[in-house]
């Protein structure tokens, strides 16, 4: 342990790696641009400059602390410097504010107003830059950019792809894609981890509000929801509901309130997705083909796999993600009421089928052949967790004070093990416990005791089931994917079943989840899933009864046509 001195006052410091994590224990929230702990430091955006007993001024998140050091973060030389670095953002930065998708949470925005800038003196020179607006999942507006390189590290040290980079020099520079190709044209996956990172509007989410609202007001048609796992723990935070707290029935009640004729819950689809893959890691470790089988839920991951390791596709498991599984059973279902209706002379509503995610990257995985069934998709809309959030603001609902309602019947009814999908670990226990097939307290402990749980970004275990020891590997965050599979590849390590989810810690901080996603923000979502699990009176995916019933009816024939995507 050290001391220092921060504005005359002394704080200790342990293993702190720089001054600026001093400074923020001490209570300080110096403001940063470019500074994440889970990324490489920077130091470009100067913002959390200090000065020393000798007048020095330093970038806190560059130097170490030391022993016996003397700091002031807030002297008049440090205003100054602080204002002049948002004045010049500012001048070269577009006015959009009201009408920008990051009104209101704008690290520039908010540090504008928090040092009292009320006047530009600079004139902006730069002529406006055209949109990319390629994605399905995200928008890059250039003109919004103030080159913290956030998104730059996280796509390259986080995700391993390395899709953006800086470009050009002084005043002329701009982050892009390798050779300005628009984002649709590299090997993005859509992950989004570059907007949750971004500090203004230069990445946002693609929004799919406007045709929502407008299916919603159209009375000829049957609006029918389904809600992710991660999102339940999330969408609080931004209407003052504690951090991690489930909120799943306040969300029913608030997309009631807007017009959703029924509401239900991905988790069913992930107890689906459970029978289907442990059925299927059962068949591969029969027939010793295709392994290790690669888990198929997360479209980033799928995506990053196809791409960048072709030679693993077989791998992946052929079953289609819970959201996916879900949407083509929903949209069975509404088929054969429109056929049984139609012998009557009756004519249904068009079933509209709106997944509510914490993922950018579903928005593509919607529009994939394999999702759409008898020429129909099978999720017509993915609205993220942000996407809806502002709904609720925008229909004048407050989360915070509505009355929790229940899901409707059936597909209401789930499992723990659905619900800890949204997190790192949580599908490859989902799975084992169906193995396993016992309910006893113990034996789930076990299980959870593996090596499963955690956040560590590639985690091993094994179990045994019968005569056969099972190697398992978990891993989030694409650039720990790559790590694990260049190691399979190079034949040092071998596995059974690999999960993977493309964002660090699985879905709780997917890329279309409320923003900021700080360190404790993510724990408490993950405890929050855990906690969900752990008061759930259903286990395990086959408990559910209601599981049982659409095997025997909706599904009974049509299984593998609706549930896997090859
Ligand atoms: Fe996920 Fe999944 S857990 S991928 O993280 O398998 O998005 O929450 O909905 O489909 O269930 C996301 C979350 C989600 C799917 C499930
Ligand atoms: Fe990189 Fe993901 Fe952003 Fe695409 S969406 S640029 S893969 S971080």
């Amino acid at each position: 342990m050290g001391y220092m001195t921060i504005n005359n006052r002394r704080v200790a410091f342990t293993d702190e790696k720089n001054v600026l994590s001093v400074i923020r224990k001490s209570g300080i929230d110096l403001p940063t641009f470019c500074y994440h702990s889970e990324l490489s430091t920077y130091g470009a955006c100067r913002m959390c400059v200090v000065e020393d007993e000798r007048g020095k001024v330093f970038a806190s998140c560059s130097e170490v602390p030391r022993d016996g050091m003397v700091i002031y973060t807030n002297t008049p030389r440090l205003q100054h410097h602080r204002k002049m670095i948002i004045e010049l953002l500012l001048s070269s930065h577009c006015r959009d504010c009201t009408t920008c998708a990051k009104n209101g949470v704008c690290t520039l925005q908010k540090l504008a107003s928090q040092l009292g800038i009320s006047e530009i003196r600079f004139e902006n020179h730069k002529k406006p830059l055209p949109l990319d607006t390629s994605s399905d999942c995200v928008i890059r507006d250039p003109n919004k950019c103030i080159l913290c390189g956030d998104c730059v590290r996280t796509c390259d040290e986080i995700q391993g792809l390395g899709i953006l980079d800086f470009a050009f020099r002084g005043s002329k520079m701009q982050v892009m894609p390798a050779f300005n190709r628009e984002l649709a044209e590299t090997d993005c996956v859509g992950c989004g981890q570059c907007r949750a990172v971004c500090p203004t509007g230069a990445i946002s989410i693609r929004q799919d509000v406007d045709p929502v609202w407008k299916a919603l007001a159209d009375k000829n048609i049957r609006v029918v929801a389904q809600i992710a796992p991660a999102v339940r723990v999330a969408i609080g935070d931004k209407f003052g509901i504690p951090k991690g707290e489930n909120t799943l029935g306040r969300l029913v009640a608030a997309l009631r309130h807007m017009g959703f004729d029924e509401v239900y819950d991905t988790n069913f689809g992930a107890d689906l997705t459970v029978m289907e893959e442990s059925a299927e890691l059962l068949e591969r470790l029969k027939s010793g083909k295709n392994l290790p089988l690669f888990t198929s839920c997360c479209p980033g991951w799928v995506k990053f796999c196809e791409n960048r390791y072709p030679e693993f596709r077989e791998n992946i498991s052929t079953c289609r993600s819970p959201q996916a599984m879900f949407g083509a059973l929903l949209k069975e279902e509404a088929r054969m009421k429109a056929a049984e209706a139609e012998k009557e002379g009756r004519s249904l509503r068009k079933t509209v089928v709106i997944s509510i995610m914490p993922c950018t990257a579903k928005k593509a995985e919607i529009k994939r052949p394999e999702h759409f069934t008898e020429g129909q998709q099978d999720v017509d809309y993915v609205l993220t967790t942000t996407e809806v959030t502002r709904m609720i603001k925008e229909a004048g609902i407050d989360l915070s004070q509505i009355e929790p309602e229940a899901l409707d019947m059936p597909f209401g009814l789930s499992s723990g093990a659905a619900a800890i999908f949204g997190v790192t670990g949580g599908v490859t226990e989902a799975v084992l416990r169906r193995l396993v097939h016992s309910s006893r307290m113990e034996d789930l402990q076990d299980i959870s005791f593996t090596g499963i749980r955690g956040i560590e970004g590639i985690k091993e275990a094994s179990i045994q089931l019968e005569d056969r020891t099972v190697k398992i590997a978990v891993v989030n965050g694409l650039r720990c994917a790559e790590t694990l599979l260049e190691r399979i590849k190079a034949g040092e390590v071998q596995y059974d079943f690999v999960e993977v989810m493309a964002c660090k810690r699985g879905c709780i901080a997917g890329g279309g989840q409320p923003v900021p996603i700080g360190p404790r923000t993510k724990q408490a979502r993950l405890d929050g899933m855990y906690k969900i699990d752990s008061m759930a009176q259903i286990k395990r995916s086959d408990e559910n009864p209601i599981i049982a019933e659409v095997y025997e009816g909706i599904l009974k024939g049509k299984e593998h046509k609706l549930l896997h995507n090859r």
